[in-house]
């Protein structure tokens, strides 16, 4: 029998609607806390039994219908050459971010050993995983990743990326199809390792309109989505994405995530018959039990039932009281198995 996951991302009957929540394993939880009082984030990364660890524990303590592998979208740029670090409250940093023509052309083909250690925690992670779990492997879309590669690290306005996109194609286009060749590699190698579901991050596509997104990301994205098997669901995910929710379909989503400032039910309209995963605003679970209650129960009306993953519209926050992401996914479990199916 298929998960319950498994069977919400392929549109086929289910008995409640699943639930997993982007960014379940993080500095919201105190033994995550402890375990990087004695290890930096990459050193977790990069140690397949602290990653299958960090990413099983989250899993345990929520009950969540699937595991999400701990990683980050950003190891695949060490791959590139750049030198990749994260300092104490500011994010990630690329210290020698790509900003020209030359420094394009000189990227190296990416080869998939390179991320062994993740290939390798992903093993462990569905070794000890019940077979009812489902363990979403994923990678950043090429566009976010480019941003962080030609910013050096976070952004409100991506203007060094945006200018290199509008300015040079030829450049653009290289670093977009290295980046998406090389997401084609790291996601086949986490399938093969036992991933059975994926999500594509495409966090920042939200920056672009609808013309630029189609012109400037769009082909890249579609072709990782599609270089990888079909029978393994996709997920597609970007934040500020109203407009850009069938053209993210397009790309060979079989499941699109929706953001916290999309109605769910218009998203729905938009894409047919096709799943929704999403999207209770993370600020919501920094409230009480009665609000968090209320809004869960909305987001699940819009959902529908069937065809709905259940998720936030983007990642738990730090400040996320435990107890209150474990009230959440237990009225996920009671609320959509009674009233909506
Ligand atoms: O200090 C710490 O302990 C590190 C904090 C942290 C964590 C826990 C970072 C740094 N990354 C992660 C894990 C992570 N990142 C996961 C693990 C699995 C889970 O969800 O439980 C995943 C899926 C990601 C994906 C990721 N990393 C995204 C896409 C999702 C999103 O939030 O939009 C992005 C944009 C990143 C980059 C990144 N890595 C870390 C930070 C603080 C950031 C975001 C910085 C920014 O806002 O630009």
């Amino acid at each position: 029998m298929e998960t319950l996951f498994l069977r919400a991302c392929r549109n086929q009957p289910i008995e409640r609607v699943p639930v997993w929540l982007m960014r379940q394993a993080g500095r919201y939880m105190a033994e995550y806390r402890d375990l990087r009082a004695r290890y930096s984030f990459l050193e977790l990364c990069k140690q397949p039994e602290l990653a299958a660890e960090v990413t099983l524990h989250a899993r345990q303590v929520l009950q969540v219908d699937a595991a999400i592998l701990f990683a980050d979208i950003l190891l695949i740029v060490e791959c590139l050459g750049l030198n990749l670090s994260f300092q104490k409250g500011d994010g990630p940093c690329i210290s020698e971010p790509l900003r020209t023509g030359e420094q394009i052309a000189r990227l190296p083909k990416v080869e998939v050993a390179d991320l062994d250690y993740v290939y390798q925690a992903v093993r462990l992670v569905r070794r000890d995983l019940p077979e009812e779990i489902s363990l979403i492997g994923f990678a950043g879309a090429p566009f976010t990743v480019a941003s962080y590669c030609v910013e050096g690290g976070s952004s409100r306005e991506f203007l060094h990326t945006k200018r290199l996109m509008y300015t040079q194609p030829q450049a653009w286009d290289r670093l977009m199809t290295t980046l998406a060749d090389a997401t084609i590699l790291y996601l086949r190698g986490q399938i093969e390792a036992g991933a059975d579901s994926i999500q594509l991050f495409d966090s920042w596509a939200g920056c672009l309109s609808p013309h630029d997104y189609r012109k400037y990301v769009k082909p890249y994205s579609q072709k990782v989505l599609t270089s990888l098997p079909t029978e393994v669901p996709k997920i597609h995910f970007g934040r500020g994405s109203a407009l850009l929710l069938q053209d993210m379909a397009e790309c060979g989503a079989d499941v699109v995530g929706v953001d916290f400032m999309t109605p769910l039910d218009w998203a729905r309209q938009q894409l047919g018959s096709r799943p929704v995963q999403g999207n209770l605003d993370p600020a919501i679970l920094l409230t009480d039990r009665e609000t968090i209650r209320n809004h869960t129960e909305a987001v699940l009306k819009q959902g529908g039932g069937q065809g709905h993953i259940f998720n936030l519209g983007h990642g738990i926050v730090q400040q996320t009281p435990v107890d209150n992401v474990k009230f959440l996914v237990e009225t996920v479990r009671e609320q959509s198995s009674v009233s909506f199916l």
